[in-house]
């Protein structure tokens, strides 16, 4: 008997009296799926200064190691974004790169285009009023495409910096025709089959306007565009005090809920370890998920099914592969907690406007300890049952810290 079991069959037993199928919540657990990206395992900071830290991947072989070795500590994050150029290999074999990463027991998930750090977008990439701007990152994102035959993706995950930081500065109209000129080219070049995910910021860099500011403008175009357009929300790119669920249930209802970006914010787009700042809203974004998965509704449940969930964070203070697997298990521990949401008793409270007993079988979920079922659906799945124990157990880290040493970054005021 493992440390676990004792409180996992107590568990078990009283969600089972309270009507809950645990077979069923393993089971989901257990298909639940992750995506880490390159870049977190990284180094990385604020424009003050980024800290370099010992054994951080530099080249992408080294991210792909880290992304496998987060996968085989939880069992539950098989792919890993890239972001080009950054990901780009010396030889440009991204035949071979996938190999790798097949070889280490991963694949490559979605590819970020990168049109925000060359010097001629410092006026924007589609939204630039220059048309040879324009061209260059229209260019960089049919690259991409190719990019994506090539490793076997099937999402092309776009985020823009544009926007203007003075009121005038440019034609806000003529910048919105610009990207829906931009983003149709590049959608007419997508591999088949595969999906274009539009990411919405509401500012920053710019802060004056940003061109695509909030997820009703991506939804508009995402519309015009076709079905292979869906909206990517990332959890730090809204203003205060959001209704992020809202948005979520929104956006699966009319099927066009792309992807994630999970990470956590106190203030604004801090790309801190998700559910580390508020883990009842990361509970309530998975308690709208799993509601359409679970629906009678064939087309939603097809909509939830389809969601992408990917982390988007910068572990700037903290290390990087035990904080990207704290971030994989607090999306595991938000989404059991889900699954044991009384979904019956909760349609029946709802109907019969009994607000707090309605309100109350969310709280009830929340606050139940999913720990040991995890442990349980974990040790059933073949991985550590405290993942983050046995990382620091491996002793991947001081091997990495000593093959790889520490490598100097530039970033931060110059
Ligand atoms: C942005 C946004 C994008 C990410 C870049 C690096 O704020 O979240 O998804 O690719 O940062
Ligand atoms: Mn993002
Ligand atoms: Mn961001």
């Amino acid at each position: 008997m493992t440390d676990h079991t004792a409180a996992y069959n107590l568990l078990a037993e009283s969600l089972e009296q309270q009507g809950a199928d645990i077979e069923a919540v393993k089971t989901a657990l257990k298909a639940q799926k992750i995506e880490t990206p390159s870049w977190g395992y990284a180094n990385s900071g604020t424009r003050f200064k980024a800290f370099a830290w010992p054994g951080a991947a530099v080249t992408t072989q080294q991210k792909l190691d880290d992304a496998a070795m987060v996968h085989k500590m939880t069992g539950i994050a098989p792919s890993v974004a890239l972001h080009i150029p950054w990901d780009r290999p010396d030889d440009n074999d991204f035949d071979a790169m996938r190999q790798y990463a097949e070889e280490a027991g991963i694949t490559i998930g979605a590819i970020n285009p990168n049109v925000f750090q060359d010097d001629e977008y410092r006026l924007g990439s589609l939204g630039n009023p220059d048309s040879g701007v324009q061209e260059q990152a229209i260019d960089h994102m049919l690259e991409c495409c190719d990019i994506m035959r090539k490793t076997g993706s099937n999402l092309l995950s776009l985020w823009f910096a544009d926007g203007t930081n003075y009121a005038g500065q440019d034609n806000l109209r003529a910048r919105k025709h610009r990207f829906e000129a931009g983003l149709k080219t590049v959608y007419d070049h997508l591999p088949a089959g595969s999906r274009m995910l539009v990411e919405y910021k509401f500012f920053e860099p710019a802060f004056y306007s940003t061109d695509v500011p909030d997820w009703g403008t991506a939804y508009a175009w995402c519309l015009k565009l076709g079905p292979q357009a869906q909206v990517l929300v990332d959890l730090g790119h809204h203003a205060q005090g959001v209704n992020i669920e809202q948005i979520v249930t929104f956006l699966l209802d009319e099927g066009r809920l792309g992807g994630f970006h999970f990470n956590n914010r106190k203030y604004a787009d801090d790309d801190l370890m998700v559910g580390s700042v508020n883990p009842y809203e990361l509970f309530l974004i998975f308690n709208e998920l799993t509601s359409a998965e679970q629906s009678d509704d064939l087309a939603l449940r097809e909509s939830a099914n389809n969601v992408a969930y990917m982390i988007d964070q910068a572990h700037n203070v903290e290390g990087k592969l035990a904080p990207m697997i704290l971030s994989v298990i607090n999306c595991q521990e938000a989404y059991a907690k889900s699954l044991l949401v009384r979904r019956d008793a909760l349609v029946e409270a709802q109907a019969a406007g009994e607000v707090l007993l309605a309100h109350h079988l969310i709280t009830e979920a929340y606050r139940t300890d999913a720990r040991p079922l995890l442990a349980q659906v974990r040790q059933e799945m073949g991985v550590p049952t405290d993942p983050i124990a046995a990382y620091r157990a491996s002793g991947y880290e001081s091997k990495i810290r000593a093959e790889r040493g520490l490598t100097e970054t530039s970033g931060g005021y110059q």
